[in-house]
């Protein structure tokens, strides 16, 4: 077969774009592609949710590839353990309640798997804003990350959502963005953003679960992003938790959007 190169470039653009405008309207969308907004879009898409992942960076994963201080492990409890078996990935047992696992099979595993079951990535877009109407937020502002690395001055486009998740790990990018627009309006102690505190795996791991909340009308957080709205430590390469809240917050938005 003679290839001929304007039909490959056709096919990227062609599929690229019906893609793109296909979910300029969706159920969810997340914002960060590290563990805990893997674990949600898989849980959401499985759930016949259309959902979209919009994650700055070329690759997918966040925090989970390079494990703890580049030792390429991770760490996870009996509970993250089930959701690992639930994808599919290998670990073997360490202690009473401990699991390693190899964070590239884990982190490619997760990604892979929420693909097939229906999460739509998008690599390489930044989220910028939010939508805010009187309802709560209604969407996304994205730009591509290159304009924003580059430092661009180019004007970003939206989409709509029924619900969106911060998952952009220890910064809370999405909810820093409305802190700054509308000010202590969040559903937290004081309606601002309580910052994380220093690192204690077991506190961190223990009330991460109860900070993957809607913090305002259909806008929630999981994984770290919970920890550092909420004000509850880091917890380093322990990661059930971020598969747990990933999980929770999925099982929270199918229960108010179906
Ligand atoms: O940091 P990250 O892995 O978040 P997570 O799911 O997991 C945290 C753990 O990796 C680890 C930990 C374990 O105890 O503490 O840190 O909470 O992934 C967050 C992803 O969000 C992307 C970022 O590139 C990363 O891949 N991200 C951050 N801000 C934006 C963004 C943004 N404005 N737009 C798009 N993506």
């Amino acid at each position: 077969m003679k290839l001929d190169d304007i039909k490959i470039s056709r096919a990227i653009v062609e599929g690229y774009m019906e893609e793109l405008l296909d979910y300029m309207d969706m159920d969810v969308a997340i914002g960060g592609g590290g563990p805990s907004g893997l674990t949600a879009g898989y849980y959401l898409a499985r759930a016949g949710l259309k959902v979209a992942l919009f994650e700055r960076k070329l690759s997918i994963g966040g925090g989970m590839w390079g494990g703890g201080m580049m030792f390429n492990k991770i760490v996870v409890q009996d509970e993250g353990k089930e959701i690992l078996d639930e994808f599919g990935v290998r670990s073997r047992p360490y202690d009473e309640g401990y699991h390693v696992a190899d964070s590239v099979e884990a982190t490619s595993t997760l990604c892979s798997r929420a693909c097939q079951a229906g999460l739509k990535i998008f690599n390489l877009m930044s989220i910028e804003d939010v939508m805010i109407r009187d309802e709560g937020i209604t969407g996304l502002v994205l730009n591509w990350s290159s304009v924003e690395m580059a430092g661009l001055h180019v004007d970003p486009l939206t989409v709509r959502a029924g619900a969106v998740i911060d998952a952009t790990g220890h910064d809370c990018e999405i909810v820093k963005v409305v802190e700054r627009k509308i000010g202590p309006e969040l559903n937290t102690a004081d309606g601002r953003i309580q910052g994380e505190r220093s690192m204690w795996a077991d506190v961190g791991e223990a009330a991460l679960i109860e900070n993957t909340r809607e913090v305002y009308p259909n806008l929630y957080v999981a994984g770290m992003a919970s920890n550092a709205v909420y004000g509850a430590p880091r917890m380093g390469p322990i990661f059930g938790g971020m598969l747990v809240s990933g999980r929770r917050v999925a099982e929270m938005i199918i229960e108010k959007l179906k």
